[in-house]
């Protein structure tokens, strides 16, 4: 059990709708730290390069209209095994899929307005990172 961080983003269907503190909630519930956190507007390139992995598929456009529609809440959570902590309480992707209890079985509307974003690996989060915060920024 490794300590880790991994990148959160609350996305503008859960800022929309005010559901900030209920997601902290839970994510501090399940052990994890927000050892950062801001609340932004990403610019369309932000939103490309953040989900370059994803470019060519059918969903990459209205991705990147979605997440860059509102206001986002980016974080760094920190704790044992982190990232797959994380993935656990987010739920599937598809909210119809997500397990009782998971953020995205409670919150999400549909699989693109799926409330919540993390990273899937130490790889993905040490990137996802980079691309959000200074490491001044993230106070552990
Ligand atoms: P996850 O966010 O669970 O890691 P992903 O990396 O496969 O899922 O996809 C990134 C986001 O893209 C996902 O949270 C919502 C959107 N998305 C994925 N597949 C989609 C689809 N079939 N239709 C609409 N949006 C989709
Ligand atoms: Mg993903």
């Amino acid at each position: 059990m490794a300590v880790e961080r991994t990148l959160s983003i609350l996305k503008p269907d859960a800022t929309g709708r005010n559901l900030t503190g209920a997601i902290n909630t839970l994510i501090e519930k399940a052990g994890l730290r927000i050892v950062a956190q801001k609340r932004v507007v990403w610019t369309k390139a932000q939103a490309q390069k953040f989900y370059a992995e994803h470019k060519g598929r059918p969903f990459f456009d209205e991705l990147c209209s979605f997440m860059t529609s509102g206001p986002i809440v980016v974080q760094v959570l920190q704790g044992k095994d982190a990232i797959a902590t994380y993935r656990k309480l987010m739920g599937a992707t598809n909210p119809d899929e997500a397990k009782r209890g998971t953020i995205r079985k409670r919150f999400a509307e549909s699989k693109g307005r799926n409330s919540v974003h993390g990273s899937d690996s130490v790889a993905s989060a040490t990137r996802e990172i980079a691309l959000n915060f200074k490491s001044a920024e993230i106070v552990g």
